[in-house]
Order: C-alpha cells, then structure tokens, then sequence
C-alpha cells in the first residue's frame, strides 16, 4: 500500500554547522599579587569551591600558568576583562590571557 510518505525525500544540508571554538583562560604568576587576591579572583569570577581555588592558586604559583577554564569566546573574553579590571584597580600585576582550545 502507498502512503503519502512515500514520496518524502531527506536532502543532507550541504552547509556545514560548525560547533563554536572554546578557548582556555589562563591565569599567570607574578611576584607581587597576593595569594588571597588570586583564590578571591578564581571564587568570583570562575565559580570555582574555595579548595579547588586554593589548589588552582598554588599551581600557578608553583608551575607560572594554569588554564582556569574553557569557554566559548564571548564569556572568555569577557572574564579576561573581569580579571584585569579588578587587578587594575588594586593594582596588582595579575595577568590573564586567552588562547584558542
Ligand atoms: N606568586 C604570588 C605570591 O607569591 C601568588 C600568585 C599566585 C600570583 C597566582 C599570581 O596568578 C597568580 N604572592
């Protein structure tokens, strides 16, 4: 029996839909930004428990760099900012980049 289905063709999209980049944010060591300054920075802005924030803190102290989290590229963007704003205005030489998963 023929049904009106029959004649239903699926074409495959010839456009490709591309999952939006990721990019690490990385947090820098330096001499001067106090410890407490960096555990508060990783409580605020990356959301993360206050021993992951501890343990986070002492890697980059103790190894100069460490990713503290991937994001799509407006929100990595954006908690960059966040990190230098207020390291600017405690004037502390935290730096903070971003590099593409
Ligand atoms: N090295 C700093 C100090 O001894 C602490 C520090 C940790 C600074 C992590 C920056 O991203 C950083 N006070």
């Amino acid at each position: 029996m023929s049904t009106q289905f029959e004649e239903t063709v699926i074409e495959k999209s010839e456009t490709k839909i591309k999952r939006p980049s990721l990019y690490k944010v990385i947090l820098h060591n330096d001499d001067y930004t106090p410890m407490d300054f960096v555990v508060f920075i990783l409580e605020s802005i990356f959301s993360k428990s206050d021993e992951e924030a501890d343990r986070l803190m002492m890697q980059v102290h103790e190894k100069g760099s460490s990713i503290c989290g991937i994001y799509p590229f407006g929100i990595a963007e954006t908690k960059v900012f966040q990190v230098e704003r207020l390291a600017e205005q405690y004037e502390y030489p935290l730096k903070c980049t971003m590099e593409k998963e």
